[in-house]
């Protein structure tokens, strides 16, 4: 399925390690398409569904202080295989076990400022989008090489 999506956030010290274009840019350079993309600081409501999966947790509590604390990138790619790919590319949870060439393994060292966020499963996906992104803001468009018809 071409058309699969995943959600995947910039968390607030991604953002405030300047590590948005390069993020944006290992997904571009995968192959994967932007659907969706926006800048906000999320309240604890919204991340409250979010992660409503962790809320037993005892770090959910900070996990939201510090999800709300600053501004997010949330974006919407699109392509084949995109959710599983994607949390390949992010790495695994705890950046001590991320290996390096990932997102995690590359610029995190710490569970709790991990700089990056990936649904993890086809339906979780579905969910986070419609959480975060409004149906008109998600826009769907083709290649310039996929018709060569130039006026
Ligand atoms: P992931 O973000 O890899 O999907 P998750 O869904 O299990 O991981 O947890 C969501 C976030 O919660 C995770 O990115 C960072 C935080 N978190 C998870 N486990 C934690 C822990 N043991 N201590 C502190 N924060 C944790
Ligand atoms: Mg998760």
């Amino acid at each position: 399925d071409v058309k699969e999506r995943t959600l995947i956030a910039v968390k607030p010290d991604g953002v405030q390690r300047r590590f948005i274009g390069q993020i944006i840019q290992r997904f571009e350079q995968r192959g994967f398409k932007l659907v969706g993309l926006k800048m906000l600081q999320a309240s604890e409501d919204l991340l409250s569904q979010h992660y409503s999966e962790l809320r037993t947790k005892p770090f959910y509590p900070r996990l939201l202080k510090y999800m709300s604390s600053g501004p997010v990138v949330v974006m919407v790619w699109e392509g084949h295989k995109v959710v599983q790919t994607s949390r390949t590319m992010v790495g695994h949870t705890n950046p001590a076990e991320a290996l390096a060439g990932t997102i995690r393994g590359d610029f995190s060292f710490h569970v709790s400022r991990n700089v990056i966020h990936a649904s993890d499963s086809e339906e979780g996906a579905q969910r986070e989008i419609q959480l975060w992104f409004k149906g008109r803001e998600l826009l769907n468009w083709d290649c310039c090489d996929q018709s060569l018809t130039l006026a």
